[in-house]
Formats: structure tokens, C-alpha cells, sequence
């Protein structure tokens, strides 16, 4: 397949230690990661709470770095300029949680941000092909939305695949959400998926015998 050799990495800020987070975020922007993804949960859509106005100010005094949103939300219209005010510069929003993603996603490129699209493990992309030009990112989740720390999803290595092609005609850029490691960043690159999120197994691993982010970063980025 004939695509970009670059890969984007953005790491899940909802997995930093919270504790230190501003030191986390100056960490993260001094490992040469391309933006801080923002996981925000409404324990209406996915079965639990994160990130909201709190982190992305903390995020917007610490970092220069553009910051991806992903709503995990219902009626993600109401909040497109309630994000874009903190800082957002790419927001996601689920189909699923949004009869009208359409006018959604025209509405995000109207305030000034990228337009994206998560698709959860069990969507087809029979029920989002219309929407995948409106598009600059599509968010494709390897893992059910809600936690961090779960188990690649396998049967969605076939609708990864067919979205790698996509990608390329359509020009999104096409991020992969959930359970990556190292010989997953490798596989679906391969496949045409440019961007990945970075989690607890690809750069937020149990302390104390983790490398420093800069460290990890490097080596991720000599994978492809
Ligand atoms: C999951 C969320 C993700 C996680 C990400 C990182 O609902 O959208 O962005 O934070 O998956 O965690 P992990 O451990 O899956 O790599
Ligand atoms: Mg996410």
C-alpha cells in the first residue's frame, strides 16, 4: 500500500499519573509527541467519567502541542463550541451518539477545528461511509469505549484494513484508538493507519522501570 512513512503519535492524556500532571504534560511535550488526546466521558454514552474543563486548562498552561478531543458523549452538538473555547483543535464524535453527525461535523469545521469521527468496535463502516468525507480524522476504536487498559479487539483488523485504503483517497488522517503496543503500531501501519493513540501498553507502563517518554518515543518512531 503506498502511504505516508510518517506516523503520528498522541498520547491518552486519561492514562498520565494525575498527580503530577502539569510535569506530566511538559514531559510528554518534550518527548516530540504530535498532540495530547483528550478521552471525555459523560457515564451516559461509556460507563464512566474523564476529562473535562479542569484538564484541558491544566493542558492548555502547559503545552503548545494541538489537542485531539474525543467525545465520548451523547448530543456531542451541544459541546462543539464548549470545546472549541478550551483549546480543542481536532474534536471526534461518535455516529453512534449523534443522529445528525452530519451537520456535527460541519459544525466543528465551522468553529475553526478538524472534524473527526470515532467508530466503535461494532459499527460498520457500511453505516458511516457518507460521513467519512466530511472528515479530516477518523478515530477508529480497537477496543469498546470507556477504560483504558483493555484487550485489542481482533475482528476490527478487517474494517481497519479497508479504512487504510479509504484513508489514502480520501485524505483523513486515520487514527487507531485503543490497546496499541509496538507490533500493533508496526501491523496497522502497514495497513495504512498513520496516527496512534498511546496507552498503557505502548508508553504509560507501570512504574518504576519505565524509560523516559523521550526514550520511548524514539523507539516508536524507528518502528515504521
Ligand atoms: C478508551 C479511550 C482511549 C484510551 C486509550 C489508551 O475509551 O478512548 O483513548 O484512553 O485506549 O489506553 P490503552 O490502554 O487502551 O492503550
Ligand atoms: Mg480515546
Amino acid at each position: 500500500m503506498n502511504h505516508s512513512t510518517e506516523i503520528k503519535l498522541f498520547p491518552s492524556i486519561l492514562c498520565a499519573d494525575h498527580g503530577i500532571l502539569a510535569q506530566e504534560i511538559t514531559d510528554l511535550t518534550a518527548a516530540g509527541v504530535d498532540a495530547i488526546h483528550v478521552d471525555v466521558m459523560d457515564g451516559t454514552f461509556v460507563p464512566n467519567f474523564a476529562c473535562g474543563a479542569e484538564i484541558m486548562r491544566t493542558l492548555k498552561q502547559h503545552t503548545h502541542l494541538p489537542l485531539d478531543v474525543h467525545l465520548m458523549i451523547t448530543n456531542p452538538a451541544a459541546y462543539i463550541d464548549y470545546f472549541r473555547a478550551l483549546g480543542a483543535d481536532t474534536i471526534s464524535i461518535h455516529a453512534e451518539a449523534d443522529p445528525h453527525a452530519a451537520r456535527t461535523l460541519a459544525k466543528i469545521r465551522e468553529v475553526g477545528a478538524i472534524p473527526g469521527l470515532a467508530i466503535n468496535p461494532g459499527t460498520s463502516i457500511e453505516s458511516i461511509k457518507e460521513l467519512l468525507p466530511l472528515c479530516g480524522h477518523v478515530l477508529a476504536m480497537t477496543v469498546n469505549p470507556g477504560f483504558a487498559g483493555q484487550s485489542f479487539l481482533p475482528f476490527t483488523l478487517e474494517k481497519l484494513r479497508v479504512l487504510g485504503t479509504m484513508a489514502a483517497q480520501h485524505g483523513f488522517t486515520l487514527c487507531v484508538d485503543g490497546a496499541m503496543d509496538p507490533d500493533k503500531i508496526v501491523e496497522l501501519h502497514a495497513m495504512g493507519v498513520n496516527a496512534f493513540v498511546l496507552g498503557t501498553k505502548s508508553l504509560f507502563y507501570p512504574q518504576p522501570n519505565r524509560p523516559a517518554y523521550a526514550e520511548i518515543i524514539k523507539k516508536l518512531r524507528c518502528l515504521v
